[in-house]
């Protein structure tokens, strides 16, 4: 266990974290709402998090959307509306330019976030764990399309093939993650040398059990979060920090 002592990871000890990172041949990235709060997008637990404003079960199961699709579509339109407005930060841009040095192959990003800032960011082909706020799902025939439209109207939105309520593709609690994404991160897990944890509470599963097997298996593991987290004593690097201000300077720039 290794950790940074103060509000800011000292010099030295980001040195040693950006040269494990530049050492290593494969690299996993898992990201959560932590990366995307420099672009003003609330995190999920913590100060003005979703989470201390409504309680999950009211907005983000099948139950409640079950129960009262206007008011999950609401909060959902509503964040639609910010994450469109928002813009990707200095960490999302770090992630992307991570990606772009390394071979094809080499470099996996895993996120548990529903934004869409990565991809605008310019990281080619996330792994998207818990859905995307753009993609909407029929709940009759299951139809998913892709739709980037703010404001959504009307809402709640339905299915032009088979008359259905439509969803947010997005995991709620008690859901499986989509088909092929839990599968595909922890083979990046699995082949790689070096996991980056930026930005997750590391509180909700299956996610955090990427972080779980990195550790098992001996990978190389920074964390970069300013608060720590039920991992930050397992991994080998917790770097306590913005990830906007450290993840640019972990990967060597000024
Ligand atoms: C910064 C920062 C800065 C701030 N820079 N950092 C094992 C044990 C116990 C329970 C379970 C278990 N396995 C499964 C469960 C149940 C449940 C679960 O995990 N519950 C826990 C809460 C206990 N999991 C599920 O239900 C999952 N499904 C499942 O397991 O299905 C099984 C199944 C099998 C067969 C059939 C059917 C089912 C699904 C989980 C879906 C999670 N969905 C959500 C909400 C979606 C709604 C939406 O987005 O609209 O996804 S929950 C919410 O949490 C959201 C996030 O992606 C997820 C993770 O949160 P994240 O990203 O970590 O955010 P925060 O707010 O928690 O943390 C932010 C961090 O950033 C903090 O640490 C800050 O310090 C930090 N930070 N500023 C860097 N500038
Ligand atoms: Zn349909």
């Amino acid at each position: 266990m290794t950790q940074s002592p103060g509000p800011e990871p000292g010099a030295a000890f980001l040195a040693a974290a950006g040269e494990a990172l530049a050492a290593a041949r494969r690299i996993v990235a898992l990201t959560g709402a932590g990366v995307s709060a420099e672009s003003g997008l609330a995190t999920f637990r913590g100060p003005g998090g979703h989470w201390r404003q409504h309680r999950p079960e009211d907005l983000a199961t099948p139950q409640a959307f079950a129960r009262d699709p206007l008011l999950v579509w609401e909060w959902y339109a509503e964040r639609r509306a910010l994450a469109a407005a928002a813009q990707p930060n200095p960490a999302h841009l770090a992630l992307a330019r991570l990606e772009q040095a390394r071979h094809p192959g080499d470099f996996t990003l895993v996120t548990q976030n529903v934004d869409g800032l990565h991809r605008r960011a310019g990281s080619t082909n996330p792994i998207e764990l818990h859905g995307s706020l753009w993609i909407v799902r029929c709940t009759g025939c299951r139809r998913e399309r892709r739709d980037e439209s703010v404001p959504l109207a009307p809402l709640p939105p339905r299915c032009s093939a088979c008359g259905a309520l439509e969803r947010p593709a997005i995991v709620w609690f008690g859901e499986r993650l989509p088909e092929e994404a839990l599968p595909r991160a922890f083979g990046a897990v699995d082949a790689a040398d070096l996991m980056l944890v930026a930005g997750t509470s590391g509180l909700v599963y299956p996610a955090a059990g990427l972080i779980e097997r990195a550790v098992a298996r001996g990978a190389m593991t920074i964390e970069v979060n300013p608060e720590s987290t039920p991992h930050s004593g397992a991994v080998r690097f917790a770097l306590r920090g913005a990830a906007g201000m450290v993840l640019p300077r972990l990967i060597g720039e000024p």
